[in-house]
């Protein structure tokens, strides 16, 4: 017998401590919660679907999609436009936003997501994961523009990922803390297995792309360097270091066991500010980071801080145990 909270008795359980909650969040965090099922189920058959592989186009970022990239894009459009509670959509997949088609009523709420986070490792079956992110319109605003999309990350209602891994988990906050729930595949339903997560504020586990040290600047070189340096150094202890280039994988174990996470501002293109990008991996992952007690800056403001400049911007992402991170602005501020 299967007991324990589900996540549709934990939402509307949720929905009952906001006063004049008309319910319509409550629907839409649930079809939210129906899409990654399907993208969970489409993930798990890999090869046997016929899903792996290039799609044979490019996305707004210029980068090869994958056939999977598509489809969850597709998956996420498709369970949340006609739920009436939406007035536009916006992803990592999709130039323009997505206003909801005139024949489904459009609601108070926005949805940015990346629907497939870290999909180059779709091929080479490592953890994947959907990252999203929900802001109100403009108050009475049913005609939205990408405008109206550039609210700094404080203003996020909600912000969860799914993690496709060895068991298919979905991760939120609704403002409330950060709590975890993992599918049951023969019950088709997600039970809450990780209440109220906390990321531990100091940490010995680092995660960065090393093979771009050359590119870093002088505080994030200084950062790492003294994590090498272990106990021979001034950190006085040795560190261990994480790499599996899917965001979502390395949050989710930051927020299981502690660790901090850097895709820094790098040298290597000076036209980017970051490999990440701001309205939908950044500012959903910080606000799910800040809730459980970790802390998230670009090593010069806090990310939640940030007023978009625009919908795909990219930015420098430091975010974790709390004392890590900040150590790592203290050091920029130094440098400055
Ligand atoms: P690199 C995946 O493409 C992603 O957006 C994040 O999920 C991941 O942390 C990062 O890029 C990996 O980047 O340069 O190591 O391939």
């Amino acid at each position: 017998m299967i007991t324990g909270t589900t996540i549709t008795q934990f939402i509307i359980e949720e929905q009952r401590r906001v006063p004049g909650a008309t319910g319509e969040f409550t629907l839409l965090l649930n079809d939210i919660v129906t899409a990654t099922k399907i993208i969970a189920n489409d993930v798990n058959k890999g090869a046997l679907a016929g899903v792996l592989g290039g799609a044979g186009t490019e996305n707004v970022q210029g980068e090869d999609q994958k056939k999977l990239d598509v489809i969850s894009n597709d998956v996420m459009i498709s369970t949340s436009e006609r739920s009436g509670h939406l007035a536009a959509m916006a992803s990592e997949e999709m130039e323009e936003i997505l206003p909801i088609p005139p024949q489904f009523p459009k609601g108070k709420y926005l949805l940015l997501f990346d629907p497939l986070d870290g999909s180059s490792n779709i091929d080479i079956n490592i953890s994947v994961g959907t990252i999203f992110s929900i802001l109100k319109a403009p108050e009475g605003k049913k005609d939205v523009t990408a405008e109206d999309f550039l609210q700094p990350g404080t203003r996020q209602v909600c912000a969860g990922y799914a993690l496709y891994g060895p068991s298919t988990m979905l991760v939120l906050t609704t403002g409330h803390g950060v709590n975890g729930f993992t599918l049951d595949r023969n019950v088709g339903e997600y039970y809450l297995t990780h209440p109220n997560m906390q990321v531990p504020a100091d940490t010995k586990e680092f995660a960065i792309n090393a093979s771009n040290s050359r590119f870093w600047e002088a505080p994030v070189q200084r950062y790492i360097n003294e994590c090498l340096a272990g106990k021979t150094g001034v950190r006085g202890k040795d560190f261990n270091m994480r790499w599996v280039a899917s965001m979502v994988a390395e949050v989710h174990r930051i927020l299981v066991r502690g660790g901090i996470f850097m895709y820094p501002r790098d040298t290597k293109d000076p036209s980017k500010a970051g490999k990440l990008r701001l309205m939908y991996e950044a500012n959903p992952m910080s606000l799910i980071i800040e809730q459980a007690g970790g802390a998230s800056s670009t090593g010069r403001e806090r990310m939640l801080d940030l007023k978009p400049g625009g919908l795909h911007q990219r930015v420098p992402v430091i975010l974790g145990s709390k004392n890590e991170v900040e150590r790592v602005v203290s050091y920029h501020k130094e440098a400055e």
